[in-house]
Parts: structure tokens; C-alpha cells; sequence
């Protein structure tokens, strides 16, 4: 009987053992579904990572595309509005820049405008500062005109030499007040500022009194050239009291 109860004793004793080994292997078992988990979750933390990167660069992405895009827009509306504008800004080297007008005299009223600063008024009914007059005047000493016996320039100082290829003159016809169209403007080209240093280079195909007639009017009086300086002198030669001009434009090669 005593041998029994050690029989049963050693069984339980072992049944022990057994149960508290598959504790163990249970209990070692978790760490790896923990471990597991934790892989998991590193996983899920390097796809929101990557996927925060990946939306990042995209958004970077499509703000580089939105901006080259406003940048394509913006130059195709600049050269829209150069296309349709009166006034082409793109390649004039005359803009801005300084000159010198013929003779000491000033005319009557305030014809003073600025020849060089982008603003060609067409208002020919205009007696002020909309217009720079050339006057000419047959009994009036010629100390009081800038333009005796109707010659007159103007020389524009381009800062540098170079290659121009236009030359443009806004002018104003009003022949019931005296304002003419005048019979020519010259083109002449120096490298110096010296008056008896330029060279012509070609008349600027003007409307003569038969197309202007008594019109009141404003045009671009214009012509291609092909040469290259520093100073290029506008000289007109006027028909009448007046000649009205408010800007002149020069093209360089580009
Ligand atoms: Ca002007």
C-alpha cells in the first residue's frame, strides 16, 4: 500500500512538473506574440513615417509644379500684355535714360514732358506738359528758340555703346493751332556727345501735311536701322510754328 501511495505521489509530483513546464512554455511563448506585437507596431510606426515623408514630397511636389506654374503663367501674361500694349518696353535702351535738347530757348507754355520716362499721351488738344514742343518762330530772336529756323535735336545719351536696330518717335499734329507734323526727322549716331561728331543713319518716315492735313492726331513715327553707338542725336526739321513730340523710343539687338 505504501508503495502505491509513493507510485501516486511520484506520479502527481511529476504531472506537477509537466504542468509547470507548460507554464513555462506558455510563458516563453508570450514574449515572442509581444515581440511580435511590438514588430508590428514598429511596422505600422515606418509606414505612417514613410507615408508622411511620401505625402511631404508630393506636397512638395505639387508646390514646385504650382509654382513654375504661376511662374509660366506670370511670363506668358507679361507677354501678352507687351504684345497688346501701345508702348513696347522690351528692348528699349532709350528708357530712363538722360538727353540733351538743341538751343537755349524755351517755348511758350509748359511744354516740358519727359521724353524718356514711358508716358506717350495722345491728348493733342493738350497745351501743357502732356507734350514737349520744338518752337520755331521767324521774327523772334533766335536766343529764345530751341528750335531756329525750325532745326532742332534732341541727343540721347544710351550710357554704353550698342547695336540698335529702331528707333520710334510719338509725335502730335494739331494744324489749326500751328502743331505739325514736322517735314523730317533724322537719326544720327556718335560715340561721342560732341553735335558735330554724329553721322546719319536714316530719316523717319513721317505723315506729311497731305495724309495729316488738319487732322488732329497722335502716331508713332518709326524706322528700322542697322548700326550701333553710344549717343544718338533726333533731328527734326519743322513745318510751322511747332513740333510736338512726347517720347522716343530706341531698340538695341535683342
Ligand atoms: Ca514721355
Amino acid at each position: 500500500m505504501k508503495k502505491l501511495s509513493f507510485i501516486l505521489a511520484l506520479v502527481l509530483v511529476l504531472s506537477c512538473v509537466l504542468v509547470a513546464c507548460g507554464d513555462e512554455t506558455e510563458a516563453s511563448s508570450t514574449p515572442e506574440t509581444e515581440s511580435s506585437v511590438a514588430a508590428d507596431a514598429s511596422s505600422e510606426a515606418a509606414t505612417e513615417e514613410s507615408s508622411e515623408a511620401a505625402t511631404e514630397e508630393s506636397s512638395e511636389a505639387a508646390t514646385e509644379e504650382s509654382s513654375e506654374a504661376a511662374t509660366e503663367e506670370s511670363s506668358e501674361a507679361a507677354t501678352e500684355e507687351s504684345e497688346t500694349g501701345t508702348i513696347v518696353t522690351g528692348g528699349n535702351v532709350a528708357a530712363g535714360r538722360p538727353y540733351t535738347i538743341s538751343g537755349n530757348g524755351k517755348p511758350g507754355g509748359s511744354y516740358t514732358a519727359n521724353l524718356t520716362d514711358g508716358v506717350a499721351g495722345d491728348d493733342v488738344s493738350a497745351y501743357n506738359d502732356t507734350w514737349f514742343a520744338f518752337y520755331s518762330h521767324p521774327t523772334m530772336d533766335p536766343s529764345n528758340l530751341n528750335a531756329p529756323e525750325g532745326k532742332g535735336y534732341v541727343i540721347i545719351d544710351l550710357g554704353e555703346k550698342k547695336d540698335l536696330t529702331k528707333v520710334r518717335i510719338h509725335c502730335g499734329n494739331q494744324a489749326p493751332s500751328g502743331v505739325n507734323s514736322p517735314l523730317w526727322f533724322d537719326v544720327k549716331i556718335s560715340d561721342s556727345a560732341d553735335v558735330d561728331s554724329f553721322e546719319y543713319v536714316a530719316e523717319v518716315p513721317v505723315k506729311d501735311s497731305a495724309e495729316a492735313g488738319n487732322a488732329t492726331l497722335a502716331y508713332w513715327a518709326e524706322v528700322d536701322i542697322n548700326t550701333s553707338g553710344r549717343y544718338v542725336m533726333i533731328s527734326v526739321q519743322a513745318n510751322g510754328t511747332w513740333t510736338w513730340i512726347n517720347e522716343i523710343e530706341i531698340y538695341d539687338a535683342q
